[in-house]
């Protein structure tokens, strides 16, 4: 008679699980200068002078535009050094965070 071998059935975790991200948003107002929103995004998010442009003209036509996503520190790290680098010239830029679905 053969021998039956039977294998555990059990479901084993991934080690690995992925962090969840989150989404930097740049909020739309009537006050900031155009060319300063640019600054701060090329300054805190290493984006390209034509990648800052998109972004910011996006958030001033639809009210907020996506700018990138990172784990929730770095998330919310940049959000409020980049909401800080306004204040400290009196404009009410406004960068959140927002969990990605
Ligand atoms: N709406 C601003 C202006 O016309 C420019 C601006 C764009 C401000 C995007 C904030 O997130 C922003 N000066």
């Amino acid at each position: 008679m053969p021998e039956t071998t039977t294998k555990p059935r059990v479901k084993v975790k991934p080690q690995t699980e992925r962090p969840k991200l989150y989404k930097v948003i740049l909020v739309n107002d009537d006050f900031t200068p155009r060319e300063f929103v640019v600054t701060v995004l090329k300054g805190e998010f290493n984006l390209s002078e034509d990648q800052a442009h998109r972004v910011m003209i996006t958030a001033h036509q639809r009210g907020v535009c996506v700018v990138a996503v990172f784990t929730r520190d770095v998330a919310e790290t940049k959000a409020t050094r980049a909401t800080d680098a306004g204040k400290a010239k009196g404009y009410p830029l406004l960068f959140t965070t927002e969990p990605e679905e």
